[in-house]
């Protein structure tokens, strides 16, 4: 085993995974990192353009987690980002108002941007993550590159890849997937059975819906 392979962090039966680009409506586009920023805008003290290296010095936050996707499959894998909260907090966010939401905009292609607007009071609460790695290695086009949101509350199509801009806002706008197939704007993980990709059978979560790092 060479010193790179200790550092990966691998994920049973990734080969089984649903193909990222199948659930990336838009497309993945090459996106130049020495252009790119992460625009934070709307209702905030201080509007912010982050490059990826002022993201990345950030207290990174890892999370070996189980993303959720509507169409009833589950993957489980080691996330590495900062917390929202910490982005959030840069710009001068009212963390504690019940009413803002959070707008997540896609860098976007040739098929136009995704978007998807989530409770901001409900995802801070839930540790939600910028991410930018992913089973120890950077983000690659088809999962996101260079960043994407991830509140493992809420089911998948409501956390953004290829992040271009978050917009705090009072308006709770339908996303991309609710305007299409008429998913619920609330997007909270229903108890129901998934299936988990990477222990190759079924899963029930009860509860609230989070799933949580205790949980299976
Ligand atoms: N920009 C963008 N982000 C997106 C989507 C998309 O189409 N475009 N699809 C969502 C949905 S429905 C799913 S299931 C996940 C897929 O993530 P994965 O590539 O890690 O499987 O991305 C989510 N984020
Ligand atoms: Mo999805």
């Amino acid at each position: 085993m060479t010193q790179t392979d200790t550092l990966i962090q691998r994920t049973p039966f990734l080969d089984k995974k649903p193909s990222s680009l199948r659930y990336f409506q838009e497309g993945p586009s090459p996106i130049d990192l020495g252009q790119w920023r992460l625009d934070v805008k709307g209702l905030v003290a201080q509007p912010l353009s982050l490059d990826l290296a002022a993201i990345r010095a950030l207290s990174a936050a890892r999370h070996h987690r189980r993303t959720v996707c509507v169409c009833l499959w589950t993957i489980k894998r080691h996330w590495c980002g900062v917390l929202l909260r910490d982005v959030l907090e840069l710009c001068g966010v009212d963390l504690n108002d019940p009413t803002l939401y959070l707008r997540q905009l896609s860098n976007g292609a040739a098929k136009g941007h995704y978007d998807s607007t989530i409770h901001l009071q409900s995802a801070i609460a839930r540790n939600a993550i910028l991410a930018y790695e992913v089973d120890g290695a950077p983000l690659t086009l088809a999962t996101g590159f260079p960043l994407r949101l991830i509140d493992f509350g809420l089911f998948n199509y409501k956390c953004v890849k290829a992040l271009r801009s978050l917009e705090v806002t009072r308006v709770n706008k339908l996303g991309y997937w609710e305007k299409h197939s008429g998913y619920d704007l609330d997007g909270t993980v229903q108890a129901k059975k998934y299936y988990a990709v990477d222990l190759q059978r079924k899963v029930w979560f009860g509860g609230t819906g989070e799933v949580m790092d205790s949980d299976i």
